[in-house]
């Protein structure tokens, strides 16, 4: 018996002493989608506009080699980083990674400018998630764009993010699964604003003109991601917390949480079980702040072990889609990949390894020592041991030999 089969084996009887099943848990974790950002892969710079900085408050940092210069480098490495994360997943686009030879500008992009990208989902069983991209781009230059008080940049943005929609049900109707379509802008001041109001106004009556069209439900889904602050957007952000939520419920609408926009101790999994509550869906943008929306790759930490149990105990995985939302270019872009997805998977199998009922019986009687001492003896629990056995059922190495594989890749492409 090789090594991970026999402390697979071990921790099967482990977990079974608290009921739990390790087959069970693993084949949760096989149908769970992760949503792979592409803009990992090129530090944010897409093919439609590549003199443009990145801009819109945020930031790539690092000069770390490597990063894919065209849409064939980063399939490539896309293709390559899947086969190190076990499952079967899906890609999240942003517009400015239109693959074609036309020079069109946002507002005129249509569905056949990312036809290939659908036929490389096909060949590689993935589904797709699409965002309007909002920044990095000369009608943006201002700060502001769904909610510009100058009302040619506006409906610039309006009719970009209706393309977006067109591209998202496109996506959604080739793949036979639902497209996320996710709207983040950067609008906002530097500092303290005379009027709150309008712009939040202007950005409502934006929305309300990109969701008029009626497009098909069970391809496309609209999800809206609010945030507090960017570099240079300190004092007021147009689309907040509270714009986007209640925009949200009114509209039924999905919202997107991203982990790095909330005050510094405000945490994520702590929203969810009030969010979905009242939301049909949720949208996640796993990230890591540090000290500030950082998008640093995301860890097995605190935060993480507590969404994924916020969403496993008590069943919200249904109705909530996972994507990641970090770029650091002081490092291999593909072993980030790697390392974010493969932490988001960890967090959830330690989560399906859990005793939930036991656990919440002891908080319903008040024994909150039990739920103390059960909660810390299960944090050196061997859910590693199953992790390794399920890459290893997946036919991918398991342990640190990933790593190996991906200095090799490097190596060989030497990209400057
Ligand atoms: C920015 C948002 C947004 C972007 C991506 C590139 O703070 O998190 O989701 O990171 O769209
Ligand atoms: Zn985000």
């Amino acid at each position: 018996m090789s090594m991970v089969k026999e402390n697979y084996e071990l921790a099967k009887r482990i977990y079974k002493e608290l009921g739990v099943e390790t087959e069970e848990a693993i084949s949760k974790l096989k149908d769970i989608k992760i949503s792979l950002h592409c803009w990992q892969g090129d530090d944010v710079k897409g093919f439609l506009f590549q003199d443009e900085k990145i801009g819109g408050g945020i930031q790539v940092t690092g000069n770390y080699p490597g990063r894919a210069r065209n849409v064939e480098e980063l399939r490539d490495d896309l293709e390559f980083a899947l086969s190190l994360i076990p499952g079967s997943h899906k890609v999240n686009l942003h517009a400015i990674y239109a693959d074609t030879e036309e020079k069109v500008d946002l507002d005129e992009l249509e569905p056949r400018h990312f036809q290939t990208w659908v036929e490389w989902a096909k060949k590689n069983n993935l589904g797709l998630d699409f965002n309007p991209t909002c920044f990095s781009h000369k009608q943006a230059e201002s700060g502001f764009t769904l909610s510009s008080s100058d009302e040619e940049i506006r409906s610039f943005w309006i009719k970009h993010c209706q393309a977006s929609r067109r591209i998202g049900e496109y996506f959604g109707r080739e793949l036979g699964q639902k497209a996320v379509v996710n709207i983040w802008i950067p609008d906002g001041y530097k500092d303290i604003p005379v009027d709150r109001y309008n712009p939040r106004l202007r950005l409502k009556d934006s929305l309300d003109q990109i969701f008029v069209e009626k497009l098909d439900g069970r391809y496309l889904i609209d999800s809206l991601e609010p945030k507090l602050f960017g570099i240079g957007v300190e004092a007021y952000t147009v689309g907040s917390s509270e714009f986007y939520l209640s925009y949200a419920l009114k509209n039924d609408k999905v919202l997107c949480l991203d982990t790095g926009h909330f005050h510094p101790t405000e945490i994520v999994s702590d929203k969810i079980s009030t969010v979905l509550l009242y939301l049909k869906e949720l949208m996640l943008h796993v990230s890591r702040p540090m000290r500030w929306d950082s998008d640093h790759v995301v860890i097995l930490d605190d935060e993480l072990f507590e969404i994924a149990s916020a969403l496993v105990r008590n069943n919200l995985l249904e109705k909530t889609h996972i994507g990641l939302d970090f770029f650091d270019a002081s490092i291999n872009r593909i072993a980030a990949w790697v390392i974010g997805a493969r932490s988001v998977q960890k967090a959830l199998l330690k989560a399906f390894l859990e005793p939930k009922e036991l656990l919440k019986r002891m908080e319903l009687e008040g024994d909150y020592t039990s739920r103390l001492a059960y909660l810390e003896e299960l944090k050196t629990y061997p859910y590693e041991a199953v992790y390794n056995y399920f890459l290893e059922k997946e036919g991918i190495e398991s342990g640190i030999s990933w790593l190996e594989k991906v200095k090799n890749y490097e190596s060989v492409l030497k990209r400057k």
